[in-house]
């Protein structure tokens, strides 16, 4: 493998390039109209035009980027996350096109991708699941029995599933039938098959999730947890790893599981193992993801693995060097910087980023594919970048990406920096009282929390210098000063404006 095509765009498109580079790889970007001058393209080797912004145009046209990936004579396919990496039809097509596809074998994409087949695979090898059913219901009087059997609350789930859609949450039998008819509704709707399950309610589990890697030879590990409550209508906001719910006991019960899983699946590859995890420590398979996850960088900064490079290695037949599963050292937190106006309703924000400012030093990674003059528009998902510590402990991590997003300056499009500030400084998420629930019955509170005194103080500060520039655009210099054209002669200071010098701008 000497030449691999990249097929995504955005922080993880970059992600590859670097690892491509330290490996020695050439790189292959492709690009739509929109990201001619995108990072992406600048970094790689070399890079193919796609086409229109629209992704159904670009980013997914399998076709045309198995068709550039044969031209400039690529080796590989390396699709990253979205777009084409769970798309089993895919993985077949580059391996039918005699090229290697970094992932699982499209097979394996395929049967994950059912959700009620990944739950019937976990049963059969020992994984445990929510308590419930894999058949789909005939009628809310086979959903009545069953509930009954299992117990209330209840969750109509979609056998189709996947991102919440056709979930209904059933608290007693009279709302059985009206719930049934909703699931079915909504996931006819989504999913074209209105097939629907039954499990057990868990009430405010965490979500956590097993990082596994797996050679072509027949060796798998597990790297531990990433803990992925922190989200918001099932987009995840802040991942850290390891969990601060999960014991070293706890660690190796789902990891064994996880690579359980894995292994009857004939996994190849970098994949991840989701689970529910309860308040008193029992946890529930719930689905594989078959691609790179946007929160691998926590897990490379508690294991030393580079899981790109990983992934590359193993598409190319390498074996792995160990065979027992690897615990984490220290702490690192992400923090996804994404075009949101967290403060109305996650609105996406767009315009063009007319100044950056990166954070850095000890233990901070910035995982980004944005510049100054980057132009951040409505055709892909809104996150920007990743900001990644790592520290010795969950306080200091906490403490050093609380810095870090203090020094993030990102000028022209709203982001969501100030709300991930907010949640640095939050005593709940500091004791780690953490659930998938948390951030929607917080959310609100977040968003009105005052911010720290020292930050209000040095807004104070450029008000007064802004103030007192205005003032002085308004109010010509005096005739006589400006006919003299004394240096250095000024109009006297306002009051605010001696507040600011009094707060050490000293600078004039
Ligand atoms: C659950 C659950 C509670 N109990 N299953 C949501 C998406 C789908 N992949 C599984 N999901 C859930 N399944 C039982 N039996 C709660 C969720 C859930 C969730 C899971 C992981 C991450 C975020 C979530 C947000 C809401 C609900």
């Amino acid at each position: 493998m000497r030449k691999v095509l990249i097929a995504n765009r955005g922080e993880i498109a970059l992600r590859i390039v670097r690892a491509c580079a330290e490996l020695g790889l050439t790189s292959v970007a492709v690009y739509s109209d929109a990201d001619a001058r995108a990072p992406h393209v600048r970094e790689a080797d070399e890079a193919v035009h796609l086409g229109p912004p629209p992704s159904a145009e670009s980013y997914l046209r399998g076709d045309l980027i198995i068709e550039a990936a044969l031209r400039v004579g690529a080796d590989a396919i390396h699709p990253g996350y979205g777009f084409l990496s769970e798309r089993a039809w895919f993985a077949r097509a580059v391996r039918d096109a005699g090229l290697i596809w970094v992932g699982p074998p499209a097979e394996v994409i395929e049967a994950m991708g059912s959700k009620t087949a990944a739950r019937s695979l976990a049963i059969a090898h020992d994984v445990p699941v929510v308590p419930g059913t894999t058949e789909a219901l005939r009628d809310a009087a086979e959903a009545l029995a069953v509930a009954g059997k299992f117990g209330y609350p209840v969750l109509l789930k979609a056998t189709a599933g996947g991102g919440g859609k056709g979930m209904r949450v059933v608290r007693e039998p009279s709302a059985m039938a009206a719930a049934l008819e909703a699931a079915q509704r909504e996931a006819m709707n989504a999913f074209g098959d209105d097939a629907v399950y039954v499990e057990k309610y868990i009430e405010g589990p965490r979500h956590v999730e097993i990082q596994i890697l797996a050679d072509a030879h027949g060796r798998c590990i597990s790297l531990g947890e990433r803990e992925c409550s922190v989200q918001r209508r099932h987009q995840k906001m802040i991942e850290e790893a390891p969990s601060p719910a999960v014991s070293v006991a706890l660690r190796k019960a789902m990891g064994a599981a996880a690579v359980r899983a894995a292994k009857a699946a004939g996994y190849v590859n970098a994949g991840t193992c989701e689970f529910l995890l309860d308040a008193d420590g029992a946890f529930y398979f719930l689905e594989m993801n078959t691609r790179i996850q946007v929160e691998h960088p926590v897990t490379e900064l508690v294991t030393g693995f580079d899981l790109v490079q990983w992934q590359l290695r193993i598409a190319g037949g390498e074996r792995l060097p160990f065979t027992s599963s690897i615990e984490p050292r220290g702490w690192a937190i992400e923090c996804r910087i994404t075009s949101e106006d967290t403060a109305h309703g996650f609105l996406p924000s767009t315009g063009r980023i007319t100044y950056l400012r990166l954070p850095g030093g000890p233990g901070v990674r910035w995982d980004g594919a944005i510049g100054a003059g980057t132009e951040v528009g409505l055709h892909y998902d809104p996150l920007l970048a990743k900001l990644i510590v790592w520290a010795p402990t969950r306080e200091q991590a906490i403490a050093r990406m609380h810095r870090a997003l203090g020094e993030l300056t990102v000028h022209g499009v709203e982001t969501s920096r100030e709300f991930h500030l907010r949640v640095m400084e939050d005593e709940e998420f500091r004791r780690g009282a953490i659930d998938i629930q948390w951030l929607e019955r917080r959310l609100d509170s977040l968003v009105d929390a005052p911010p720290p005194r020292a930050q209000v103080e040095a807004a104070a500060v450029a008000a007064a210098m802004l103030a007192e520039r205005d003032r002085r655009v308004r109010t010509p210099r005096s005739a006589s000063s400006a006919a003299a054209g004394t240096p250095g002669a000024r109009p006297e200071l306002s009051p605010w404006a001696r507040a600011a010098r009094g707060q050490g701008l000293r600078s004039e």
